[in-house]
């Protein structure tokens, strides 16, 4: 049953008050040179709930020249790596002291069950910079044995200004992804948000100015992809781009970069499988594959989007997986709602497309396959069942609430079908045979393969994609290899006992 799409009484103006909707550059909140802006909707009801500025290619030059100038004659890349560290953890502190506004705000702009907003996202940023602030005085470079009579030794530096592409599944998640690790090695921000979802990142923009971090540092620019993302991904003053979206627009990304030779790592689609061996508990394997699934409707990288169940559980498993999906309830996510709306109508269309093509190819249809409720972009958990490998339901990225169930006989068999996709970002496997599981975790072609749970994040754990899922890692120690150059130093020794 769908409530209604506002059954709660918020007020968007109240909690977007804080907000400036504007462009932050060089520590300033302005108005984009062209005067332009652009709309940002209630994806539950479809209204406009605030007008932001849009930046295009000339915003974006002022951005990198703020960015730019921060780095080369800044404070920032001077400034001791514990002094840094110590701003990020003030950011952390702001944030959390306001978790509940930004929480808030993130569900107004993304659709995301409250709930979920202050449990996972915001928790999660707070505790992501408070990491990050943790290594800024903890990078280091080598002492090298050498051959000959020299030392040598690494200094790992900052690479200069990066410039970041983000999408709106997780707002203020990506843009901690991006930030925290880049901010922590000494490098300037660019950060283009994505016009679907910009209004918690303003106000972070402002937190982080509050916490002291010097004007220029992060400049944030609504706007859409292909005028100030191209423009950013392109610009001669960027040094870094770090995309994370769609495999199809991360391409575009990295030919824009091509021209100035720019590091570039990107984190893109997937098509994640969940593998179900025979000898699992059903009841609690049902729930996580729902969740690796169903987690913020869908619309997740990492989504387990095609679920391999062993022949001999499949009937029964796809019976629970049915009843499950139907106890998902739809509405307002300022509610008690698992699932609110998708993010926008481009993302309701495609999704609602992908359940046609379900039904028109011969995927048997177990429960949803439409829209919910006549307003706002909310759609039906559904569940396929009779899914073969190579229908567009199995293939493709639908990034919603669709599960595609399919069934299995040999572990060979299994873990070709698994691999045989363009992606590489996830898998889940569920087994209680030690062998069966390191079996399968080694044979994945995939960034992450979590076993016996799904969507497990931590910050000191790495992740990032295989394949057309991307390279480069966000999160952990090794997302800092995307913001440092290695420079190697050799001298001579006068005397080798030295
Ligand atoms: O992604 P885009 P969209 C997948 C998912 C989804 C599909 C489309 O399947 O249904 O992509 O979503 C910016 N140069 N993912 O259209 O277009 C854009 O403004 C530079 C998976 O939202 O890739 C936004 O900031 N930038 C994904 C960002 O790129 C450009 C998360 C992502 O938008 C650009 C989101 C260009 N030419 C979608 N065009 C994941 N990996 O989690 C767009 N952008």
């Amino acid at each position: 049953a769908v409530e209604s799409p506002t059954a709660r009484d918020v007020d968007p103006a109240q909690i977007l008050r804080n907000v400036r909707p504007k462009l932050l550059i060089d520590g300033d909140f302005v108005d984009a040179a062209s005067g332009k802006t652009f709309p940002v909707l209630d994806p539950r009801t479809e209204d406009v709930v605030a007008q932001v500025a849009e930046a295009d290619a000339a915003d974006v030059d002022r951005a990198v020249g703020a960015a730019r100038r921060a780095f080369d004659s800044g404070p920032w890349r001077k400034m001791s790596g514990r002094q840094r560290g110590k701003v990020m953890a003030r950011m952390a502190d702001l944030l959390e002291q306001r978790a509940e506004e930004f929480a808030r705000i993130e569900t107004l702009d993304n659709g995301k069950p409250l709930a979920e907003s202050r449990a996972f996202d915001v928790t999660a940023v707070v505790s992501h910079f408070r990491y990050f602030a943790g290594w800024a005085d903890k990078i280091s470079g080598k002492t090298l044995q050498t051959n000959g009579n020299m030392f040598a030794y690494t200094l790992h530096e900052a690479i200069g200004v990066a410039g970041q592409i983000i999408p709106w599944n997780y707002p203020l998640l990506m843009l901690a992804w991006k930030v925290a690790p880049a901010l922590a090695c000494g490098c300037t921000v660019v950060l283009k948000v994505a016009e679907q979802t910009p209004m918690s990142a303003l106000l972070f923009g402002e937190l982080a100015l509050e916490a002291g971090l010097p004007p220029g540092v992060l400049n944030i620019l609504p706007g859409y992809g292909p005028t100030a993302g191209a423009a950013l991904a392109s610009h001669p003053g960027v040094d870094k781009v770090s995309f994370t979206g769609s495999t199809e627009v991360g391409r575009e990304v990295m030919r824009a970069a091509a021209g100035g030779i720019k590091h570039v790592s990107l984190e893109l689609g997937g098509k994640s499988a969940a593998i179900i061996c025979p000898d699992v508990d059903l009841e609690s394997v049902v729930d996580d594959t729902h969740m690796a699934l169903f987690y913020n409707h869908g619309q997740n990288c990492c989504a387990g989007s095609r679920t391999y169940v062993h022949e001999s559980l499949y009937d029964e498993f796809v019976e629970r997986a049915v009843e499950r999906a139907q106890r998902a309830t739809v509405g307002d996510p300022f509610g008690d709602a698992q699932i609110g709306p998708l993010v926008d109508s481009a993302q309701f269309e495609k999704v609602l497309g992908y359940m046609k093509a379900g039904k028109a190819q011969g995927a048997v249809l177990r429960c949803g396959g439409g829209r919910a409720g006549p307003k706002g972009y909310y759609v039906e958990p559904t569940v396929f069942s009779d899914v073969r490998d190579e229908m567009s339901i199995a293939q493709e990225e639908i990034f919603g609430p669709v599960q595609s169930i399919m069934k299995w006989s040999s572990v060979e068999e299994v873990l070709d079908r698994a691999n045989a996709n363009p992606y590489g970002l996830a898998a889940g496997v569920w087994t209680k045979d030690l062998d069966m599981a390191n079996r399968l975790s080694r044979g994945l072609r995939a960034g992450t393969v979590w076993v016996n749970c799904y969507n497990y994040f931590d910050d000191a754990v790495p992740f990032g994609g295989y394949k057309m899922s991307g390279f480069g890692r966000d999160l952990s120690e090794y997302a800092l290899n995307n913001y440092m150059e290695v420079k190697a130093v050799v001298t001579p020794l006068e005397d080798p006992a030295w």
